[in-house]
């Protein structure tokens, strides 16, 4: 299973198992969890198909009629049957506890802050540096709900804009019912829930724009709270920043996308 693993997270074109290889250190981490899952079951499934079709072959009925040996109870096998599940069972959740705990922990020096709020219906990113250069940017969607039935993607919904290779702390809410904050690319989902904050850190390890949706069924727009989000360096970062900012500072606070 180790060596299986091992040609599988090496290769790029290895499968995947349906999820994805994760744009970020922690979805990474997720992805590998994954993988392990994947190959254990593949390997359960091996042995219990095999000796299903090695029992169907093996003692098909040829000609007579003859009974088999017929006996009961094997204490060994027994034995083995019920312990290996339950290893399989602790060494999944050991991996299962110390990945979620990597995921989950957050960094005590973020390079940035973004606080999420989630809606009915939709999405607001306020940056927060900590040191206040760039506090106050934000993007959220337009007020006016309504059915644009766009790819999350388009221009129509707000766009999230992170630094590549940088810790940026989420700090997320909502303003009214339960949300999903969803990036499928990230391997990562987590409740907006009114009243309770929660925290995690994105390190994203690839540049590109990725979709992002409410995962929870919140109401009529539900299927309108879209979002993308869109890794850049750090240059590419700061010049966006710099960019809303000036503009925002024109135009009043809260641009819509
Ligand atoms: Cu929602």
């Amino acid at each position: 299973m180790l060596l299986g693993g091992a040609l599988v997270l090496g290769g790029c074109n290895a499968p995947t198992f349906g999820a994805f290889r994760g744009a970020t250190t922690q979805g990474r981490d997720e992805f590998r969890l994954w993988v392990g899952f994947a190959i254990t079951g593949l390997a359960v499934a091996a042995i219990v198909w095999g000796l299903i079709f090695w029992t169907v072959i093996r003692h098909r009925r040829r000609g007579s009629d003859a009974i088999p040996r017929q006996f009961h109870e094997n204490v060994p096998l027994e034995i083995v049957y019920t312990t290996l599940p339950f290893v399989i069972v602790l060494v999944l959740f050991y991996f299962t506890v110390v990945t979620e705990n990597r995921i989950d922990a957050v960094s005590a020096s973020p390079s940035e802050v973004v606080h999420v709020l989630g809606f009915r219906w939709g999405w607001s990113f306020t940056y927060d540096s900590g040191t206040g250069r760039y506090q106050g940017v934000q993007i959220a969607t337009a007020a006016q709900p309504k059915v644009l039935a766009q790819p999350a993607t388009s221009s129509q919904y707000p766009q999230l804009v992170l630094p590549l290779g940088e810790t940026t702390r989420i700090v997320l809410t909502s303003a009214d019912v339960i949300h999903g904050f969803y990036v499928p690319a990230f391997n990562f989902s987590r409740y907006a829930q009114p009243g309770v904050v929660n925290r995690f850190d994105f390190t994203p390890t690839t540049t590109g724009v990725f979709r992002g949706q409410c995962s929870q069924f919140c109401g009529l727009y539900h299927s309108e709270m879209l979002f993308s989000v869109r890794v850049v360096s750090r240059a590419d970062f700061a010049r966006w920043l710099a960019t809303e900012q000036a503009s925002q500072a024109q135009t009043g606070s809260g641009a819509t996308s």
